[in-house]
């Protein structure tokens, strides 16, 4: 029994571990300040948020379970069984923990928790911003026998931190907040999103038990995994052939440092871009000190062990030859992460890129010579990927000599626009030669260039870049671009700051979407750091009554649509594609400034879009299911 009352001594010492800083008002002015945007980002960055504060109080080893349920009405609740927020009064504040948690902005330290709290970046601004954002937020503590709930609205207290029943069991937190309509864009949560980042994150913490729910699909999954990041790499190469039998793993401690690497090599993957580094459970995409510190780690072991047994004598093989193929999650957890760069997803503590490269090269090296077997196809597989970039280097020369990827030949099938100016050109990728038919008519050609491509652009994940070259309509894209590729790729002599992706709604078109974005994030990914990236939202529906018509882009805006026309002589015409519109209407739906809807693609979508891939490409039918399943909600967005 620790808090038999809420006011004794040590219930007092609880609360006074809190550090409290100021208001939440600051919060709901400047909401993208705290959590990026009021996107579908930022609304899913709440979710995110309260899932962290029980993730550590996982981490410090008092947490086994969390329930993330999506509710009926729109709210979700985040439910763990870990201590339980302190509900003892703050001797200064003289107000309960769980208040103060609720209502207190914290910057950095948080609770003096001991342990690698998810911090830094747009992670750990606390759970009190997501009570300035939630129209209404219900907290209950379960502890000492007591269950504690508190009501929040606007992140102001509506009531007592009161005393609602007892409990026998396990104690906890349960937190159910409604994100607030005043604030942000879109109120509707990505249930496939929410349940990718929850198996990541049992995969980040082994051991750990996640559910999730929608109470409206009736989908729901558990994720847990006693091998951690070993599954996890498992999971990634699920669909592949590896080159060798099982995952190699590391784990070890320096300096208050934990690192864990797990890696496998594919054997028909030429993809040099599948290391995946984590910080304090933070997919840092923009990479950092952990991720320098595993190439070289495992540059110079496999280099060194290469000489010392005899491989690749003549040849130099490079970093990018050792990566070929790989696969591999680097987990470091660390006090104090300091995350930088423009997404603040990248890790700049300068001290782990010696400490990740020293322990990865001791136990990598040891490794090998307990596993012969092994290294001999690893260095077989550098060796082959060192000749491999030989001879794609030739057929590179040979392309660049018939000018095919200078910007002066430009591909036949593109519209240019006239304007020389790329900052306000545009470039529309269109799927269809019939849809590009349109889209030529209805553009306004001073500054909208249009380049149709024909069928589905090649998988770029398992073709080498001589094979990728070999593509048509790759070609055209790169050309069209005018950025030049690969080594000789300059972000910077685009010739559109606007490259905008126009597919149909249908699920055709998520599979060119999603191949096109996979070419974007793995050859042009400056493109989408820089913001130039974009999808068209052609409408779903046009509903005429009379000489009034409207057009709307998804289920919910025909039914506002629908409900305020009210219901007589109404005519509803669905888009099936984009080829059904003429130029006129694929103007002034699509393609006109003043009406369009252009939604910018992010580095989270486009990743989202490489992990999608394999499902949406894979020979295996159970992913797939999956993915539909998940999506059965919008069901009647998709044209399955
Ligand atoms: C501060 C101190 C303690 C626990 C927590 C916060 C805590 C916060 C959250 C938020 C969601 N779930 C949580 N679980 C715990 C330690 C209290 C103690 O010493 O008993």
């Amino acid at each position: 029994m620790e808090d038999e009352s809420v006011l004794t001594k040590k219930s007092l010492y609880d609360s006074d571990k809190i550090k409290v800083l100021e208001g939440l008002s600051a919060v709901r002015k400047r909401p993208s300040m705290y959590i990026g945007s009021t996107d579908e980002n930022g609304l899913h960055h709440l979710v995110y948020e309260v899932v962290d504060n029980s993730i550590d109080e996982a981490m410090e080893g008092y947490c086994s379970s969390i329930d993330v349920t999506l509710n009926q009405d729109g709210s979700v609740t985040v439910r763990d069984d870990g201590r339980g927020i302190p509900v003892s009064v703050h001797p200064q504040y003289k107000k309960s923990g769980v208040e103060i948690v609720m209502t207190k902005l914290h910057a950095g330290g948080k609770f003096d928790r001991k342990s690698y709290k998810v911090s830094g970046g747009l992670h750990g601004v606390g759970v009190s911003v997501v009570n300035a954002l939630s129209e209404w937020l219900v907290v209950k503590v379960r502890r000492d026998g007591k269950v504690y709930r508190q009501d929040y609205r606007r992140g102001e207290v509506m009531s007592d931190l009161d005393i609602v029943g007892e409990f026998e069991g396990k104690s906890g937190t349960e937190t159910t907040f409604m994100p607030d309509s005043d604030i942000f864009e879109t109120l509707e949560f990505d249930y496939r999103r929410l349940k990718e980042r929850m198996r990541e994150l049992a995969f980040l913490n082994k051991g750990l038990r996640i559910t999730i729910k929608d109470e409206i699909s009736g989908a729901s999954h558990e994720f847990h995994y006693e091998g951690g990041i070993i599954e996890f790499v498992e999971y990634l190469n699920r669909e592949k052939e590896p080159l060798h039998q099982g995952v190699i793993y590391f784990s070890d401690r320096m300096n208050g440092v934990q690192v864990e690497v797990a890696m496998q090599y594919l054997a028909h993957s030429y993809s040099t871009n599948n290391v995946y580094p984590f910080a304090n459970n933070i997919h840092t995409i923009e990479g950092g000190t952990h991720l320098t510190g595993f190439r070289a780690g495992l540059t110079n072991t496999l280099k060194k062990y290469a000489d010392e047994n005899g491989y690749g004598k003549d040849m130099n093989l490079t970093g990018d030859d050792f990566r070929e193929g790989l696969t591999a999650i680097v987990n470091v957890k660390l006090p104090e992460p300091q995350f930088e760069g423009q997404t603040k997803m990248k890790l700049g503590n300068s001290e782990i890129r010696g400490i990740v490269q020293s322990i990865l090269g001791d136990k990598l090296m040891i490794y090998l010579e307990e596993h012969p077997k092994v290294a001999e196809s690893v260095m077989s597989k550098a060796i082959m990927a060192a000749k491999a970039r030989t001879a794609a280097r030739k057929a590179k020369d040979l392309t660049r000599r018939k000018g095919i990827l200078g910007s002066i030949d430009l591909p036949g099938k593109l519209a240019d626009c006239s304007n020389p100016d790329p900052k306000t050109s545009e470039l529309y990728i269109v799927e269809g030669d019939s849809a590009g038919g349109s889209a030529k008519q209805g553009r306004d050609r001073t500054f909208q260039a249009i380049l149709p491509l024909r069928g589905k652009i090649i998988n770029v994940e398992k073709a080498r870049i001589d094979k990728m070259l070999d593509n048509k309509e790759i070609r055209s894209m790169i050309s069209a671009l005018g950025t030049g590729f690969d080594d000789e790729f300059k972000p910077e002599e685009t010739r559109y700051h606007k490259i905008i992706i126009m597919t149909d709604a249908d699920v055709d078109g998520a599979h060119i979407r999603t191949l096109l974005f996979t070419f974007f994030y793995r050859y042009m990914k400056e493109l989408i750091d820089f913001g130039y990236l974009y999808m068209a939202q052609p409408p779903l529906f046009k509903i005429k009554r009379g000489r009034k018509e409207q057009y709307v882009y998804n289920e919910r805006e025909k039914r506002e649509v629908l409900e305020e026309w009210g219901g007589r002589g109404v005519s509803i015409q669905r888009y099936k594609g984009l080829g059904e519109m003429n130029p006129r209407e694929l103007w002034d739906t699509t393609m006109n400034p003043e009406n369009r809807i252009l939604a910018r693609v992010t580095i989270e979508d486009a990743e989202e879009a490489d992990r999608l891939f394999d499902i949406l490409m894979g020979k295996e039918v159970e992913p797939r299911r999956e993915f539909i399943e998940d999506n059965a909600s919008q069901a009647d967005d998709i044209d399955i």
